[in-house]
């Protein structure tokens, strides 16, 4: 495991030296310096689990087979560019969500002298994702396929994004627009598809499976983001920032949270005045009042009762699976993360 892991970054290395040497920018020392100090802040030093699911995935599709040192690059490839995209989300949704830390550091446009240079690092992030697939994957007859592939999932990305951005508007915080069913569109678009589907699909089309024959495939991935972003809601409010590497939010952003949601369909009205009260304020008093109501209620418990039956429910969604190669994708990827503290 330790060598799989540095084996990608040795991927990395070799992908960031390749942007730093781009034929068609002529860097300076400075821009240069720029650059590779934002990669180096913003694109390694995750869990790295998206990226290296693909290389995972794509080894069980194989079903056992080999894999040459060309497969083994090209997965780890296509691998560093969720991670990418992963630190473009980041670097921008920071900004957008007020955040402090990430990964154990200030968000970056907290660094001093980066500031809102960081919404422009961002769009770089996100073009470097094109960059790399052009220079590793051009000729290859999935070309297209990719470069759709990436399109979609950031589109749906972004779309989601704006959901969970617009319900918090100011003027308008109405908790009582906040349901089940609007956190679960929202967390499907913002999260589910880049995060679970994103790096099986690349597997498949690397495996030259044409997308549309795995619908099933990306229902299932869907439901596995959805239950990873109830889990990320809970961790943001209960989780140890020490550990999880960033310090929660949602509370003070008048986010449509798990919990809140949660909190909504169970508390009585008295509650309820509470929480009308204290919600989405950036004042740590009233922050307090909300985890003190969370806690009235017995939100964690709620949370390991839905944790224990969405695993039950996607264990019996992937053995209904036909095929063992994919089951054994799914069930890798629902292992890593069942009852994650981080
Ligand atoms: C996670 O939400 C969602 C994203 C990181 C997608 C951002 C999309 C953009 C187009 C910028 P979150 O805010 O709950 O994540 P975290 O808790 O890690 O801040
Ligand atoms: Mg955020
Ligand atoms: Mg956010
Ligand atoms: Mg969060």
């Amino acid at each position: 495991m330790a060598d799989l892991r540095s084996a990608f970054l040795n991927v990395y290395s070799q992908l960031k030296s390749e942007l730093l040497q781009d034929p068609s920018f002529e860097f300076t020392d400075e821009s240069r310096q720029w650059v590779d100090r934002m990669l180096e802040y913003n694109v390694p030093g995750g869990k790295l689990n998206r990226g290296l699911s693909v290389i995972d995935s794509y080894r069980l599709l194989k079903e056992g087979k080999e894999l040459t040192q060309d497969e083994i690059f090209l997965a780890s490839a296509l691998g560093w560019c969720i991670e990418w995209l992963q630190a473009y989300f980041l670097v921008l949704d920071d900004i957008m969500d007020n955040s402090h830390t990430r990964r154990g550091q200030p968000c970056w446009y907290r660094v001093p002298k980066v500031g809102l240079i960081a919404v422009n690092d961002g769009v770089l992030l996100r073009n470097h994702i094109g960059r790399i697939l052009k220079n590793h994957f051009r000729g290859k007859p999935y070309y297209v396929d990719l470069l759709d592939l990436f399109n979609e999932v950031e589109f749906q990305t972004a779309s989601g994004q704006m959901i969970d951005l617009i319900t918090t508007l100011e003027g308008e915080k109405d908790l009582s627009k906040y349901s089940l069913s609007k956190h679960r569109r929202i967390v499907q678009y913002k999260t589910a598809y880049y995060s679970f589907y994103l790096p099986v699909a690349c597997a498949l089309v690397m495996a030259g499976e044409n997308l549309d024959n795995h619908i099933d495939v990306k229902n299932i991935l869907v439901d596995m983001g959805i239950y990873f972003q109830v889990q990320d809601d809970y961790l943001d409010c209960f989780g140890n920032p020490e550990t999880i590497g960033k310090i929660g939010t949602d509370i003070e952003d008048f986010k449509c949270s798990w919990l809140v949601v949660k909190a909504l369909e169970i508390c009585n009205e008295e509650q309820k005045k509470v929480l009308h009260e204290n919600y989405g304020l950036p004042d740590p008093a009233n922050v307090a009042k909300v985890k003190a109501l969370y806690n009235e209620l017995n939100l964690k418990g709620v949370f390991e009762e839905y944790e224990s039956t969405s695993y039950e429910k996607l264990v019996t969604s992937i053995d209904a699976h036909p095929s063992k190669a994919v089951q054994a994708v799914l069930k890798s990827f629902l292992a890593k993360i069942y009852k994650r503290q981080k």
